[in-house]
Parts: structure tokens; sequence; C-alpha cells
């Protein structure tokens, strides 16, 4: 069985998310996604609008995911890559490059973002301002 990983905060979940939960799902047959916790999302600088219980609820009613765990630190990706036995690791292209250490682990791919969409204009086409 050929295992994909990825990671991220997910909220406001939109066509972007899907769109890289799908295309990575399609690299591999078990998809396990790394969500971040309010409490890693603040080191993020980032604050979602829904409490990660409820993301990990909305994840894990998405055809393409498996299973979601939590994602508390920077460092934690090695060790999740080895515990889970991962064979692919994927992310969105604007993290092009940042995670190439993990070549030693496991394929490492970065796919292209979707354009025009993001939480950030969610929520500011919202007027809700990018820290409510
Ligand atoms: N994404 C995308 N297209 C968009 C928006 C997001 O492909 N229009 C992708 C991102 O590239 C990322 C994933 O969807 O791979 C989740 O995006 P975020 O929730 O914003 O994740 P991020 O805060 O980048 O978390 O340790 C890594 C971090 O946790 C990544």
């Amino acid at each position: 069985m050929k295992k994909v990983i990825t990671y991220g905060t997910f909220d406001l979940l939109h066509v972007g998310h899907i769109n890289l939960l799908r295309r990575a799902r399609e690299l591999g047959d078990y998809l396990l996604v790394v969500l971040s916790s309010d409490e890693f999302n603040a080191i993020k600088n980032k604050k979602a609008y829904h409490p990660y219980e409820d993301r990990k609820i909305i994840l894990e009613a998405i055809r393409y995911v498996d299973e979601v765990i939590p994602e508390y630190t920077w460092e934690q990706k090695i060790k999740d890559v080895q515990d889970n036995d991962i064979d692919v690791f994927v992310m969105g292209d604007d993290w092009k490059g940042k995670f190439d250490f993990l070549k030693d682990y496991c394929e490492v791919v970065y796919l292209p973002r979707t354009e025009g969409i993001s939480t950030t204009k969610i929520k500011e086409d919202l007027n809700l301002g990018k820290n409510s």
C-alpha cells in the first residue's frame, strides 16, 4: 500500500483544499492528513475560524482522506513519515523546496496551487479581516 502524507490548517474548506487532497490521494492508496492544531496555528500566525476538532471532522468526511492526526510542531515531519511508513509527501507549491530535507525519507511532491481562492481571500471578501 502506497501511503501519502500532507499537512495543513484546512480552515474554511474550499476548492483549493479539495483539489490538493484529491491529487495527493491519487498519488497512492492512502492519504494521511496532518492537521495543524489551534496552538500550532498560533505559531504559524494563523487564526482558524473552525477549531481543530471541527476541522478534523470536516476533513474526515472527505472521500480522499483516510486518516487525520494533529500537527503540533514544525519538527515532527520526519518522525511522522517514519512512524506511518509514508512513501510520498505532498504540499502545494507555495511550499516548493521548503521540505526537500524529507527526500532522504520519502518522495517529495509539490503540486500547483489552485489559483484565485484562499481562506484569507474568503475572510477578506466577507470583510472578516485577517485575524478574526
Ligand atoms: N492550497 C492549494 N491551493 C489553494 C490554497 C491552498 O493547493 N488555493 C494547498 C496548500 O498549498 C497546502 C494545503 O492546500 O498544501 C493546505 O493549505 P493551508 O491550510 O493554508 O496549509 P498551510 O497553512 O500552508 O500549512 O507544516 C506545513 C503547514 O502546516 C502547511
